[in-house]
């Protein structure tokens, strides 16, 4: 009961909360061009964040921060279908693929991932009918607008219950499509199409996401409601991502996404100790 199992037979049991670790394969935060993503430095971060606890490790090729461009389907492909294989041969760890493409989807889960995680809910062109035949773990993301322009003047007359219908309207299309409501994870896309009072009353409010009945993944990690509200820059902001982790479990989260496992390991760990007894 509560455990995501894969197509490739890996299994997540959600009965305890489980850190996600970002491998960010994108160059964005890099404008001068004079830097490439080199594969040997990515595997060595994977190893890092395993033996910090890591339970599952989140591959992604597209930049979705705000302002981010598209990309192109193949240089998504090269950066992340490597990896996937790689990471894949050194371990059994759980792989998700954070991509919206349906093309990524299936190459991906064919390279061994276990996981789609998709910001965009499995709207885009095939990506339903893709995860659906895959028949593997989904995470369904709300996000209003797209990465490029989603923070100019994000709107909602109720924040939480928006997301909330918009999250439930993608369960009922997914199941519709022949994936199981088991195999789903819900998240409210912390920083997608949110100002900063949208964001802390989503957060305040994560036990409403609970009546889905699927579990709920949040991804805070040094994103810019920390930074709007302690104003500093992302990389100050590892103390308040681990207290946002904490305060996530303490709210009932399952699976937390972040860059600082062995910190977040700690964090989520105590408080699900106090949360629910330690044993
Ligand atoms: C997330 C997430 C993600 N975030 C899931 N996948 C990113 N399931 C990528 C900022 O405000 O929360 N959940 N994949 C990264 N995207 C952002 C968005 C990064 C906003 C930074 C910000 O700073």
């Amino acid at each position: 009961m509560n455990t995501l199992t894969s197509c490739h037979g890996r299994s997540l049991n959600l009965s305890r909360p489980r850190i996600m670790g970002i491998l960010n394969m994108t160059l964005d935060s890099f404008s001068d061009g004079g830097w490439f993503f080199n594969p040997d430095d990515a595997l060595c971060q994977v190893k890092k964040m395993l033996a910090e606890g890591a339970d599952i490790i989140d591959i992604g090729g597209e930049s979705t921060r705000p302002g981010a461009g598209a990309v192109l389907v193949e240089e998504e492909l090269a950066r992340v279908i490597p990896l996937v294989e790689r990471v894949r041969a050194e371990s059994d760890v759980f792989i998700s693929v954070d991509t919206s493409k349906a093309a990524v989807m299936r190459e991906a889960v064919a390279a061994g991932a276990d996981m789609i995680n998709d910001v965009r809910a499995l709207r885009e062109h095939e990506a339903l009918e893709t995860a659906a035949a895959l028949q593997t773990p989904v995470c369904l993301m709300h996000m209003q607008g797209e990465p490029r322009s989603m923070q100019h003047r994000p709107e909602y007359q109720d924040v939480v219950a928006e997301v909330k219908a918009f999250l439930d309207a993608r369960i009922s299309a997914c199941e519709k499509a022949g994936i199981a409501r088991e195999q789903m994870v819900i998240d409210p896309g912390f920083g997608f199409g949110k100002t900063l009072e949208h964001n802390l009353t989503l957060f305040r409010q994560l036990p409403d996401l609970q009546s889905s009945g699927c579990p709920i993944l949040v991804g805070v990690s040094r994103k810019s409601m920390i930074g709007a509200v302690l104003n500093i820059p992302v990389q100050e902001r590892m103390p308040a991502s681990v207290a946002l982790a904490g305060l996530a479990v303490w709210l009932g989260v399952a699976i937390i996404r972040t860059h600082n496992v062995r910190e977040t390991f700690d964090a989520v760990n105590m408080c699900h100790a106090v949360a629910n007894g330690h044993r």
